[in-house]
């Protein structure tokens, strides 16, 4: 077991929100999926006031070592989810995390007030990060703006309050400073990295059809590992890490990092079951790990002989 934000987690590896789709997967694995969740707490796709249709596909891009999305926030508004997915996602056998994203702070006062009043939600995840929409990401790429927001929708809530920030600033550890100093209880990151693909045909033009897109997935692992070891390093509040992650080395990565949890996303698309098996081998990871730092007075001690081993 482990803790956050006083939630008792089984592990520590959850979903990035918007990667897996948990009705979906009860519709299609049964009851399976409750005997063996993935993650140890849910994250919900974001969730907007009012509904949304998101963007005009093309939505998706395979890059090289990624996927580049331009989903732009379809959900059925607050009033859909309160109403439709919540009940559904309330029969989760892991804590839910809800997340809520507004343009102005009166619309995320009025998200995070309606989810606090529900017990089904263990916290609130507040995306300030969403690189397609035109508003939102303005607001988490500037401590100041930031700063402002949280201040107003603090007081809203007891629930735990995480902040998902953009990768897409200049100094990501100064809005997590601003995040924290205006009361957030943890941060996530990182989001998907702002990112283009042009049609096929030579001419210049976008393939996506909301314009530009976000990067996830193994290209952007070695800019999570160094945008969380920056944030580690000057807030005292518990990080999500996120980006890239496939194995339970990599999720090792960003514990070693400084992240408390650690959020599977694009690999859940290849591999539904991905959150288990990487929990399962960071726990093995882990357990290795600590053997080797207290080693057993009966192992024999390997002593290196560091001349020999230089001459082969
Ligand atoms: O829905 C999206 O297009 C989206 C969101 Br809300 C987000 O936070 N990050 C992302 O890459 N896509």
């Amino acid at each position: 077991m482990i803790e956050f934000c006083g939630i008792a987690l089984a592990h520590p590896i959850v979903n990035g929100s918007g990667t897996f789709d948990a009705i979906a997967a009860r519709r299609a694995f049964g009851d399976a999926l409750l005997d063996e969740f993935p993650f140890s707490a849910f994250v919900s796709k974001t969730i907007t006031l009012l509904p949304r249709a998101g963007n005009p596909p093309p939505r998706l891009w395979e890059a090289q070592a990624g996927l580049i999305n331009s989903i732009g926030l379809p959900n059925r508004g607050l009033q859909g989810y309160l109403e439709h997915d919540l009940p559904q996602l309330a029969d989760l056998p892991v804590p839910l995390i809800t997340n809520v994203m507004g343009s102005t702070a009166s619309e995320v006062g009025q998200l995070v007030e309606a989810i606090d009043a529900r017990d089904e939600v263990a916290a609130i995840e507040l995306n300030v990060s969403c690189p397609n929409v035109q508003t939102g990401l303005d607001i988490g790429a500037d401590p100041g703006s930031l700063a402002a927001l949280l201040r107003a929708v603090r007081p809203l809530t007891s629930k735990p309050l995480i902040v998902k920030l953009t990768p897409n600033t200049a100094d990501v550890a100064a809005v997590a400073l601003a995040a924290e100093a205006a009361g957030a209880d943890a941060v996530s990151l990182i989001n998907t990295l702002r990112a283009s693909a042009l049609r096929p045909d030579g001419e210049g033009r976008p393939w996506l059809g909301g314009g530009t897109g976000g990067l996830s997935g193994p290209a952007i692992r070695c800019v999570a590992l160094a945008q969380i070891g920056s944030v580690a390093r000057r807030v005292a509040v518990p990080i999500i890490g996120m980006g890239g992650v496939t194995l339970g080395a990599h999720a090792l990565d960003l514990l070693c990092a400084g992240a408390t949890l650690v959020a599977v996303g694009t690999e859940s698309f290849r591999d539904p079951a991905a959150g288990t098996r990487i929990a399962r081998e960071l726990k093995s990871l882990q357990i290795a790990g600590s053997r080797r730092a207290t080693p057993a007075e009966s192992e024999p001690q390997v002593q290196v002989d560091v001349k020999s081993a230089d001459s082969h």
